[in-house]
């Protein structure tokens, strides 16, 4: 299975798929058992009006969409340096990886392989911070705090969206719409 993942990587990396076709966002992860940690990347993507292909033949609806791949370092080396190594010919623009353990080196490896393209690395648990922030230099990886997907995924939008306005402002509303109920404690919160 995992050879066939391969080779369908390098495959797609040779075809020229139409830009609007390939995601723009790719997650992957060390684990399965990463999933309710990296579910937050999912969540802010979804929020924001990105859809999540699948191998399902099914085309997309939205403009802007992300995949989701297990890939494992230490158990799948040749998947994540496929994975890695694609990403941009692929027509991906920006990747969030996660990993946990305390030799998180997913994200690390897969910004060092993937490099120019951007990675968002998030530490699954705090144990795996500083492995994922210890990147030597000129090897970059921007990291964010242990399990916070979520941010990894609006860091990832960020990026996309200085080439894409329509971003912009779902990213904008989106911070409006997190401003709501700041400011002056209402009697209703009081009366909780
Ligand atoms: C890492 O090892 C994974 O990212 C996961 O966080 C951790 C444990 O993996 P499992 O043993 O749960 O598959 O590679």
């Amino acid at each position: 299975a995992v050879q066939s993942l391969v080779d369908d990587l390098r495959a797609e990396a040779e075809r020229d798929r139409p830009t609007e076709e390939t995601p723009e966002v790719g997650i992957v992860m060390g684990s399965d058992s990463d999933l309710p940690v990296m579910d937050g990347a999912y969540d802010a993507l979804t929020e924001l009006g990105f859809e999540e292909v699948t191998d399902d033949d099914d085309p997309p609806e939205a403009r802007f969409t992300f995949e989701t791949y297990v890939v494992s370092a230490h158990r799948t080396p040749n998947l994540m340096y496929a994975y890695a190594e694609t990403a941009r010919e692929r027509g991906l623009d920006v990747l969030i990886a996660g990993a946990g353990g305390k030799s998180a080196d997913l994200p690390n490896m897969t910004a060092s392989i993937a490099y120019p393209l951007p990675v968002i690395g998030v530490p699954v648990q705090e144990k795996s911070v500083s492995s994922v922030i210890g990147m030597p230099t000129g090897a970059p990886l921007v990291a964010v705090d242990a399990g916070k997907s979520f941010n990894a995924a609006l860091s990832a939008v960020q990026v996309l969206a200085r080439a894409h306005p329509e971003l912009e402002t779902r990213l904008e509303a989106y911070h409006e719409a997190l401003q709501d109920g700041v400011g002056t404690v209402s009697r209703e919160l009081h009366e909780r």
